[in-house]
């Protein structure tokens, strides 16, 4: 009988595990049975934008973070997929940091293309997956959300690809409950401009509290205040903007640091990172991890050495995305078709004990991204993903890195090329800072802007 597969999740990695299953079978593979699970209605994963906040129409808790005006924080030739380049998509160069609409363009572009969407059974949510270790097999039980409907179907393997930015990290300052203006969370935040003319105070000193913090001041809030717990961000910021060290206590609508001095605010967003969070797994199948270049207990960054027939996609901290999550899902895709074979345990111990090791010694964000880029290196090794520059992904995101030391303002406003196809990126036509219209029209009027 064929194997059956679950794939948790139609996000970025879960899209790359149906399309990895997809050219398997293209070239003429038989390829397992595939059923994939996504709980909101449409794919896309965080990059499908929604208004809402809090709780879904289903009274689900909403997945996507992204908020409006988000544009590529990284070079999207750091990021692009290798079996279907940026110039096979817009069929013309487009800009190195597009808005999140571009990127979302693109993403589901593959997909479509590919023909895989019959194989999502969208609106349904995970609510239980458990393993018999006398049958071998994995039993999910899942929830449509219109009608209710819970049902449990038995798989050889599951793919948890529910993604680890979407259940906020909330900590707790005393004083914090007393505080008469906005309280939330990054996980929360929609619009910029809502805090125009504000006050602002941001936790965090990572991604989110960088991106919201620059977002505010661009959209025009009054001032913005970044508070760090290990060490500032460190960045030349504007005139408005200012790092200090972590908020202590709130009294009012003062907020106070632990450098003894203290700041009115109008409001408060707390940039501070998200959980692990997989409710719908048993304890002995559950990944449990901080955010992390390498979380342990997972051979070659993708198996449960527990129970290597359940794959885990996109779990690291991130500077690679999507063509990591690639040659993961190929690489999954090879150990169940058999290509691949499982080693024993003890190997797979010692293989993950060594990539823990060097991540505990990694020093700065340069030695991260090495360290990245030598395991995306490792991955596509063994598996038939189309070729790319690995070693210019590598010095386009140290690049990147010096771009935003120099100006944090207009890193966003330099061009790459593609480790793909060698294209490179013409420059955009308006400064990512003057640039107010986020949309895909806007963006790729590029080419009409230079030809005027
Ligand atoms: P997600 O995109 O989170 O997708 C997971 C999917 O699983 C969702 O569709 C969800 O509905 C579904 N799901 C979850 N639980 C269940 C369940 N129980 N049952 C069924 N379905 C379920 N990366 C970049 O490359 N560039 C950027 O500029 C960038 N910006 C970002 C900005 C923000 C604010 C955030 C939070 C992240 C950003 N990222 C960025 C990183 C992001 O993690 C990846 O781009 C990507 O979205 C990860 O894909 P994923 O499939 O792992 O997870
Ligand atoms: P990250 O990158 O996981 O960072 C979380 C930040 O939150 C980090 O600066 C933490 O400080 C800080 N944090 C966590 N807990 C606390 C407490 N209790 N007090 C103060 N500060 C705290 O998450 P992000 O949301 O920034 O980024 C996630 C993704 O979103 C990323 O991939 C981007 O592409 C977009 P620390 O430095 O550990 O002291």
């Amino acid at each position: 009988m064929t194997d059956r597969v679950a794939v948790i999740g139609a996000g970025p990695c879960g899209l790359s595990q149906l399309r990895a299953f997809e050219q398997a079978k293209s070239k003429g593979a038989k390829i397992p049975e595939i059923v994939c699970y996504e709980k909101q209605s449409d794919w896309g994963g965080l990059w499908n934008y929604t208004w809402r906040s809090g709780t879904d129409e289903y009274g689900e808790p909403v997945h996507s973070s992204m908020y409006r005006y988000l544009w590529s924080n990284g070079p999207k030739e750091c990021l692009e997929f290798a079996d279907y380049t940026f110039d096979d998509h817009f069929k013309q160069p487009i800009p190195s940091f597009p808005p999140r609409e571009v990127l979302y363009d693109y993403i589901v572009g593959r997909a479509k293309a590919a023909g895989i969407r019959p194989w999502i059974k969208f609106n349904t949510a995970v609510r239980l997956v458990t393993y018999d270790k006398n049958t071998g097999k994995f039993s999910v039980t899942v929830e449509h959300l219109p009608d209710r409907k819970v049902s449990t179907e038995t798989f050889d393997w599951v793919v948890v690809a529910t993604g680890h930015f979407s259940v906020p990290n909330v900590p707790y300052f005393p004083g914090i409950e007393t505080f008469p203006g906005r309280v939330m969370h990054a996980h929360d935040f929609r619009s910029a401009d809502e805090f125009k003319g504000k006050d602002l105070l941001i936790v965090g000193a990572s991604y989110s509290a960088e991106d919201i913090g620059l977002q505010c001041y661009k959209y025009g809030a009054k001032s913005v205040t970044m508070c760090w717990r290990t060490q500032p961000m460190g960045f030349k910021w504007p005139q408005s903007m200012e790092e200090r060290p972590l908020l202590t206590k709130v009294e009012g609508r003062t907020v106070h640091f632990k450098d003894g001095s203290s700041k009115d605010v109008d409001a408060i967003i707390l940039c501070t990172g998200y959980q692990h969070h997989f409710p719908f797994l048993t304890d002995d199948l559950k990944l449990r991890t901080h955010n992390r270049m390498h979380p342990p207990h997972l051979y070659k960054g993708i198996m449960w050495i527990d129970n290597p027939k359940l794959m885990y996609l996109g779990m690291q901290d991130q500077f690679y995305t999507f063509s990591m999550f690639d040659a993961q899902a190929w690489y999954a895709r090879d150990v169940i078709l058999g290509r691949i074979k499982i080693p024993s345990r003890e190997e797979m111990l010692k293989d993950d004990a060594a990539w823990v090791k060097r991540e505990e010694a990694l020093k700065n964000a340069f030695e991260k991204i090495d360290f990245q880029g030598d395991y995306v290196r490792e991955l596509c090794a063994a598996i038939d993903y189309p070729k790319f520059d690995i070693d210019m992904t590598i010095a386009e995101f140290k690049q990147w890195e010096h771009d935003k030391q120099h100006s944090i303002l207009g890193y966003r406003d330099k061009a790459f090329k593609s480790p793909c196809t060698g294209t490179m990126a013409p420059l955009h036509h308006t400064p990512w800072l003057e640039a107010m219209d986020d949309s895909m029209r806007a963006f790729l009027a590029v080419k009409q802007a230079a030809a005027e």
